[in-house]
């Protein structure tokens, strides 16, 4: 694969690097993305199941969705962009800032990481707050909390609701100060994390889209590579492994 030059240049002067990522990432491990023409949400209706009044209307069906969800990501791996991106770290210093909540960053060894829709590796009880695991067996029907009888949810980021702070400073922090900001598999339509991308442009990062096709953010980016993440990344790998 060619990479233009103003690009090679780019990686070779930079020291620090941004890889915002969404649902695209993890298409390649089997994990279906929201939008688009295989996307979850042509077949469900988001406002009937990722927002926390439907939670509460029936809180057994968004749970059977969400355990449905967390047993096709447990029988899932990352993929080649995944391991890319770890394996970038030895090279720069490399922050991960993601909207999945699939965990397959850490899962691939990436260190750095600031999740801004949370991680369904997390449920919590919407009274008192105790953390919970759920593990894949343990039924459709939404568990209560064992201290207070509250309704266990995911720790997960839904419509109308505010984004971890500490998160969405810190993946915003990172990206005003990145050199390189990769924009990798998301529609980037869904704000403020949308906002972080166009943060880091214009603090100066050299802005970098990878995906399959044009986004609301394409007009925006220095450069565009159309074309599968975990394609595409390893070929970048590759490139600053030859010592640029
Ligand atoms: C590939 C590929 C391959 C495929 N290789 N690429 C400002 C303006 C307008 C609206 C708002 C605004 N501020 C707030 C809003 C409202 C709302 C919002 O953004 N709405 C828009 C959709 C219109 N935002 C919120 O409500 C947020 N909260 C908030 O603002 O709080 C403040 C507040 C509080 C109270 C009152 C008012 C304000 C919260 C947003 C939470 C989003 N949550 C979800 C669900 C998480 C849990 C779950 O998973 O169930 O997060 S929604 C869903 O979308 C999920 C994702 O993280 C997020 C982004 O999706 P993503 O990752 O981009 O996926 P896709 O499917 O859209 O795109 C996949 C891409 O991959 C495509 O481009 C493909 O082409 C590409 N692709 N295969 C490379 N192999
Ligand atoms: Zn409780």
């Amino acid at each position: 694969m060619d990479f233009k030059q103003e690009f090679i240049k780019k990686l070779r002067e930079s020291k620090k690097i941004v890889f915002f990522t969404g649902a695209g990432i993890s298409a390649e491990s089997g994990i279906p993305t929201f939008r688009g023409k295989d996307g979850i949400w042509n077949k469900m209706n988001p406002e009937e199941l990722a927002n926390f009044d439907s939670f509460l209307r029936n809180p057994n069906l968004v749970w059977e969705w969400y355990q449905h969800r967390r047993n096709i990501i447990h029988n899932c791996q990352p993929n080649a962009g995944h391991f890319a991106i770890a394996k970038f770290e030895k090279y720069f210093d490399v922050t991960v800032v993601t909207q999945n909540i699939d965990n397959l960053h850490k899962r691939a060894g990436s260190t750095k990481i600031f999740e801004l829709h949370g991680n369904i590796e997390r449920n919590f009880c919407i009274e008192c707050h105790t953390f919970y695991s759920i593990k894949d067996e343990d039924g459709n029907n939404v568990p209560t909390c064992k201290k207070c009888g509250g309704l266990v949810r995911p720790d997960v980021v839904w419509f109308g609701e505010m984004l971890p702070q500490d998160q969405f400073t810190g993946g915003e922090t990172a990206a005003e100060w990145s050199d390189i900001c990769f924009v990798v598999g998301t529609s980037a339509v869904v704000y403020p994390a949308a906002y972080i991308p166009m943060g880091a442009k214009r603090a100066g990062a050299y802005l970098v889209e990878i995906n399959i096709e044009p986004t609301e953010l394409s007009g925006y980016a220095d450069y565009s590579l159309f074309g599968k993440s975990g394609e595409i990344l390893p070929k970048i790998l590759e490139e600053v492994g030859k010592g640029l």
